[in-house]
């Protein structure tokens, strides 16, 4: 498998390190205040971020999945906020409505996503359906031309943000999964709710709600492919979100390994610096290696999907090894740091409270290990390298 970076690849990492450097300077006081980046989120756009992957016929910067990957993991090592601003956008909601999606709906509400004009959020977990994603409370109750939407979602990224929301939601509970369909609603229409900005442990800086939506009028036409492919869709989606997660644990991982090592070379301790210590230099040592180990995995995921060959066990299995990453490095980080690992202004504190979240959502780790399970029973995983 080839990893050689093209020019594009190159030139995309180096404006996703510029954007992340105009990021740093407010990132600690944007943590603090749980405020949200609206300027770099515009910025992002000017640079195609929100619709990286998009079709240019829309607007979009038509570039491969690994590009994504690589702007999220250098935008994620300094502000791991804006990281999944980006990657829930285009991968939840730009994509999904691109590939699934009907011309008309494709006609309407792409162009807005992908200039990054409009902010879309994927409303799929529930108070009770978040792993066990086929228990959806959330009703769309077929009436003719339109379905009338009631439920609540919980924890969405962007939910105070967005201007288009994708809701799953149940219509014939007797199909169980084949009873539920995908809806795009938007966030003006009527009964349509945005509940307070959760007070998170990390990711501050993003945008996370709950929404409700109360006898929501949604036009049949704007459902998102068949009757009851609502399920699929959702998994679907997620197989694609995973990779963007990943990227930015990979992200959150690496920046705090960058930090760490210069510290390590600068801070001195019993006449020397702290890299001179075995103690600390294998650590670090062991935080490069768990570093490229997960950085060839996210690498593989978006590679086979821009192959187009089935991806959904690398990306189970990419973010899995690259959120885990992300916690035991960002936590020896600061082990590194000592009592400055504990305070803001040295960053680390904060990449780790960002990348506890990279094993919660698109999924807990639990679930990426049953998918990975079920394909090993099903004989399916790949021991064939
Ligand atoms: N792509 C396409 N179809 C898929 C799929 C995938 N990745 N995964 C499952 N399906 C299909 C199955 O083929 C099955 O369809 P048929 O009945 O037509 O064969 C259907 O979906 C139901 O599958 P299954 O019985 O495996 O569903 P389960 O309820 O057992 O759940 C898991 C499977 C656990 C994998 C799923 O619920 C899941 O991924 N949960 C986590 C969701 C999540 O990430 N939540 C986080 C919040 S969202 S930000």
């Amino acid at each position: 498998m080839n990893f050689n970076l093209t020019e594009e690849h190159l030139l995309t990492r180096q404006s996703a390190r510029e954007l992340a450097e105009r990021a740093k300077s407010d990132v600690i006081e944007r943590d603090i205040e749980m405020s949200y980046p609206n300027s770099l989120v515009n910025q992002m756009g000017e640079l195609g971020f929100m619709g990286i992957m998009s079709s240019p016929d829309f607007g979009g910067s038509g570039m491969d999945t690994l590009s994504y990957v690589l702007a999220i993991e250098e935008i994620s090592k300094v502000d791991a906020s804006l990281g999944v601003i980006m990657s829930a956008h285009n991968s939840l909601v730009v994509w999904g409505i691109e590939k699934f999606a009907s011309e008309e709906l494709k006609q309407r509400y792409l162009t807005n996503l992908v200039s990054g004009k409009s902010v879309g959020c994927f409303c799929l977990s529930e108070p009770e359906a978040g792993s066990d994603a086929t228990s959806q409370k959330t009703t769309a109750k077929d009436c003719g031309d339109y379905y009338l939407l009631n439920g609540v979602k919980n924890w969405i990224t962007s939910g105070g943000t967005s201007d288009y929301h994708v809701v799953i939601a149940q219509t014939d509970p007797e199909k169980g999964h084949r009873g539920i369909n995908a809806l795009i609603v938007e966030k003006n229409w009527d009964g349509v709710r945005i509940g307070p900005k959760e007070d998170k442990l990390g990711i501050r800086s993003s945008d996370t709600h709950s929404i409700s939506y109360t006898d929501v009028k949604v036009p049949k036409s704007n459902r998102i492919g068949e009757d009851g492919f609502g399920f699929k869709f959702a998994m679907k989606t997620l197989e694609g979100g995973r990779i963007g997660i990943a990227a930015q644990a990979l992200g959150i991982a690496s920046g705090a390994y960058e930090l760490a090592a210069k510290y390590a070379n600068i801070r001195k301790t019993f006449g020397k610096p702290i890299i001179e210590h075995q103690a600390i230099a294998f650590k670090l040592a062991d935080m490069a290696m768990e570093i490229e180990s997960a950085r060839m995995l996210v690498y593989r995921s978006a590679v086979l999907k821009d192959e187009g060959k089935p991806f959904g066990y690398a990306s189970a299995m990419a973010k899995l090894k690259a959120s885990e990453v992300a916690m035991n490095v960002t936590v020896e980080a600061v082990q590194v740091f000592g009592g400055n690992g504990y305070v803001k202004e040295y960053h680390v504190e904060r990449l780790m409270r960002d990348a506890k979240i990279t094993q919660i959502y698109e999924g807990t780790s639990e679930i990426q290990r049953i998918i990975l399970a079920r394909q090993i029973a099903a004989g399916e995983l790949y021991l064939d390298f």
